[in-house]
C-alpha cells in the first residue's frame, strides 16, 4: 500500500477493457462514489478539456467529462470546492521524463525508470494506468516518456520500437494522457544519411516520412521534444544553422499530423574559461532566441526553464520569457528535486511557483511542463510528500493562479487522515520547507555551491574552476556578479520595471541581491546586518529550522510506509543541513575573516 492523493479512491480494475475512453473511465470513477445520487455525464465534443457541473449533470469533451468527475470526487473527499465550470490556462500540461531505456533516470531520485529496464520497453501495465489515474485527476495530459538527452537505443522509438510505442499510447488514452518523445536532432544519420542539415532537401524528406510511420502508429502523438546544441547534444549549430531552421523542419514533419514541436531553449556554452568574465551564461538563452522570433512556425513551441541558470533554488524568472512576441512559449519547471535536495530534503514547491507567476503573466506562455519527479518505487516519488509537487503541477498547470495553500491543503487531506491540527502542522512545514532549504545552501540568489554532478551536498567552490559558466567569484572582500550596465549587462534583457527592481542593491530583492550584485561583506543590508552576518545568520537558522522540521514530522501519525520513509529522510535532511551551515560558513569565514558577531561555532 503507497499513500498518495489517491489513496481513498478504489483499485483500478485489473480489466481495462470496457474503460477505452476517458468518457467510459469518467462514468466508472463517478460510479464507485455516487452510486446513489449520481451524476450524469453529458458529451459536448466541442468543449474539449472544459466542463460544467450544474444540477448533477456533468458536461464536457471527452477529456472535460474526466476531469470533472476528477473534480468532483477530489471535492467530496477533500472538501476541496467543486468548480460549477472549468477550464486549463493551457492545452498542454506536460510531464518530461528524463528516462533513459537501461533503466536509469537522470536526475531521478524515486528509483528507475517505470518504462523501461534493459534497454527496452518493460512496465507493470497496472503501474503505468496508477500514474495515468494521477495525471488525469490533475488534469495532466501529455507524457514524454524519454530523456532530452537521447542515448540509444531511444533513437528507435522512432523506428523499430514505434509497436511498443504504440502499445503504451493505447494504455495512457482512457486517462485522456497523450504521449510524445524526445528526439535525437542527429537521427538521420543514424538511417545512414550523410548530413542532419535541416536547409536539405533529402533530410526534410527523410523526417517527413518518419513523421508519417510515427503517426500511423501513434494518431494521437502530442509531438517531439528537442534538446539541441544542448551540454554536448547535435543540432543545428553543427550545418551552421539557426535554431529556427533547426526546430521549423521538425516542426513541418510534424504539421500534416497535428503535432506540435517542442524545442527547448537551455542553450549555453557548457565549456567556458572561468578566467574569461566576459562571458556570462544566465545571458546566453536570450542571446540565442530572442533574435530568431517570428522565424517559428506555428506549431513550434519554445521550452523555456523558469530561470536563466538552471532550476536552482531561487532564480529570477528568465527574461526570454517575458521578451518573445511572436513565438509560442512553454514554462519548464523541474519536479525531480536535483538541486533542492533529490527527495531526501522536504521542498515543496507551490510557493516557489506562485513567486514565478508573479513576474510572468499567464497569457505570456502558451503550455507548461515539469521535469518528473517519478520512478519506479513503492510510491512512485521516492520521499511521498514529494507526491505534492506532482499534484500540485496539474493544479497549477490548470490554473497558475491556484494558491499553493489550498494546493498543499487538498493534497494532505486526500493523502492523510489528519485532524485538522495534526493537517495544519504539515501543511505548515510544507509550506516553511522551501525558505529553509535556500536558507541552509547557496546564500542569497547565489546558487552552485553544490557538489558537482551529485548535486546533492555542499560544495561552495565545486563549481568555481569549472567549463559550466557557475562562477560566485567569492574572494577575501566581496562576493557576486554584477549583472547591472556596469557589470556583465545581463540586466538589460529584462523590461524596464524589472530592470528598475533589480538595478540597485538597495532596492533588489535581498533574496536575489548576491544573484545581481558583486558586494563587499561589510555591505549593510536592508535590517541592518552586515552581508556576511546575514549569510551566517540565514545558515544557523536554515539548520536549526530543518531540525525543527524533522521534530515536526516525526510527532505526526503518518501511516507506514510512509513513516518510515518520510523519518529516515529527515533525519538525513537535518544533517544535511548541519553540514550545509558548516561548510558554507567556514568558506565564508576563512576568506573574510570577519567572525559571527553572535560567536556561533564556525570552524577555523
Ligand atoms: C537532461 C542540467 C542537468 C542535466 C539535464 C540538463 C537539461 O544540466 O544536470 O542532467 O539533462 O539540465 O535540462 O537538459
Amino acid at each position: 500500500m503507497h499513500y498518495n492523493w489517491l489513496a481513498k479512491l478504489p483499485p483500478l480494475p485489473e480489466d481495462f477493457s470496457q474503460l477505452d475512453s476517458p468518457h467510459a473511465l469518467a462514468a466508472w470513477e463517478l460510479s464507485q462514489f455516487f452510486s446513489e445520487k449520481g451524476y450524469h455525464l453529458e458529451l459536448i465534443p466541442e468543449m474539449g478539456d472544459r466542463f460544467q457541473i450544474h444540477n448533477n449533470i456533468i458536461s464536457g469533451g471527452e477529456t472535460g467529462l474526466l476531469y470533472g468527475a476528477y473534480a468532483a470526487i477530489r471535492g467530496l473527499l477533500s472538501g476541496a470546492p467543486i468548480p460549477e465550470e472549468s477550464a486549463p490556462c493551457y492545452s498542454l500540461r506536460m510531464i518530461n521524463c528524463w528516462d533513459n531505456m537501461d533503466g536509469t533516470v537522470e536526475r531521478g531520485y524515486a528509483g528507475r525508470s517505470l518504462f523501461f529496464e534493459g534497454d527496452q520497453f518493460a512496465y507493470d501495465p497496472a503501474r503505468l494506468r496508477h500514474l495515468g489515474r494521477m495525471m488525469a485527476s490533475v488534469g495532466l495530459n501529455v507524457l514524454c516518456i524519454n530523456n532530452v538527452n537521447v542515448h540509444e537505443p531511444a533513437q528507435g522509438l522512432l523506428g523499430e520500437l514505434l509497436p511498443d510505442l504504440s502499445a503504451l499510447a493505447d494504455l495512457f488514452r482512457p486517462f485522456g494522457v497523450r504521449l510524445m518523445v524526445s528526439v535525437d536532432f542527429s537521427l538521420p544519420l543514424r538511417a545512414d544519411l550523410s548530413t542532419a542539415d535541416p536547409l536539405d532537401a533529402a533530410v526534410q524528406d527523410w523526417w517527413s516520412r518518419v513523421a508519417a510511420l510515427v503517426y500511423r502508429e501513434v494518431p494521437d502523438l502530442a509531438g517531439f521534444l528537442v534538446k539541441a546544441d544542448s551540454e554536448g547534444r547535435p543540432g543545428p549549430f553543427t550545418y551552421g544553422r539557426s535554431h529556427a531552421e533547426g526546430a521549423n523542419l521538425l516542426a513541418r514533419a510534424l504539421k500534416p499530423f497535428g503535432g506540435v514541436l517542442v524545442w527547448r531553449c537551455f542553450v549555453y556554452n557548457c565549456k567556458q574559461d572561468w578566467r574569461d568574465t566576459s562571458i556570462d551564461r544566465p545571458k546566453a538563452a536570450y542571446e540565442t532566441y530572442q533574435p530568431l522570433d517570428g522565424q517559428f512556425d506555428d506549431n513550434v513551441i519554445l521550452q523555456v526553464k523558469n530561470g536563466p541558470f538552471d532550476f536552482q533554488v531561487r532564480e529570477p524568472l528568465s527574461p526570454l520569457l517575458l521578451s518573445l512576441e511572436k513565438t509560442p512559449l512553454a514554462l519548464e519547471l523541474q519536479l525531480a528535486q536535483e538541486y533542492t535536495g533529490q527527495q531526501i530534503d522536504l521542498y515543496a514547491m507551490a510557493p516557489m511557483w506562485q513567486e514565478i507567476f508573479e513576474d510572468l503573466p499567464t497569457n505570456r506562455i502558451q503550455a507548461i511542463a515539469a521535469v518528473s519527479n517519478l520512478g519506479r518505487d513503492e510510491n512512485y516519488f521516492g520521499h511521498p510528500l514529494a507526491a505534492a509537487n506532482f499534484f500540485g503541477f496539474g493544479l497549477l498547470a490548470w490554473n497558475p493562479k491556484a494558491d499553493p495553500t489550498d494546493m498543499l491543503s487538498q493534497w494532505i487531506r486526500l493523502t492523510y487522515d489528519f485532524t485538522p491540527q495534526q493537517a495544519e502542522t504539515l501543511l505548515q512545514s510544507m509550506l516553511r520547507s522551501r525558505r529553509i532549504y535556500e536558507r541552509y545552501t547557496a546564500p542569497l540568489g547565489l546558487g552552485w555551491m553544490i557538489t558537482p554532478h551529485s548535486h546533492y551536498g555542499p560544495n561552495p567552490s565545486g563549481y568555481e574552476y569549472d567549463a559550466w559558466g557557475t562562477y560566485h567569484r567569492a574572494n577575501h572582500l566581496a562576493v557576486g556578479i554584477d549583472r547591472t550596465a556596469a557589470g556583465t549587462g545581463y540586466l538589460s534583457q529584462y523590461p524596464e520595471a524589472l530592470q528598475a527592481r533589480y538595478q540597485d542593491p538597495a532596492t533588489c530583492p535581498e533574496l536575489l541581491l548576491l544573484f545581481f550584485h558583486r558586494l563587499p561583506y561589510d555591505y549593510v543590508m536592508q535590517d541592518g546586518r552586515t552581508l556576511i552576518q546575514r549569510i551566517y545568520d540565514d545558515h544557523f537558522l536554515g539548520a536549526q529550522e530543518a531540525a525543527e522540521l524533522e521534530k515536526a514530522l516525526r510527532a505526526l501519525p503518518f501511516p507506514e510506509p510512509d513513516r518510515l520513509v518520510i523519518l529516515a529522510r529527515a533525519a538525513k535532511q537535518t544533517a544535511n543541513a548541519a553540514n550545509w551551515r558548516d561548510v558554507i560558513n567556514t568558506f565564508f569565514y576563512r576568506l573574510s575573516g570577519i567572525p559571527d558577531q553572535k560567536d556561533r561555532k564556525i570552524y577555523e
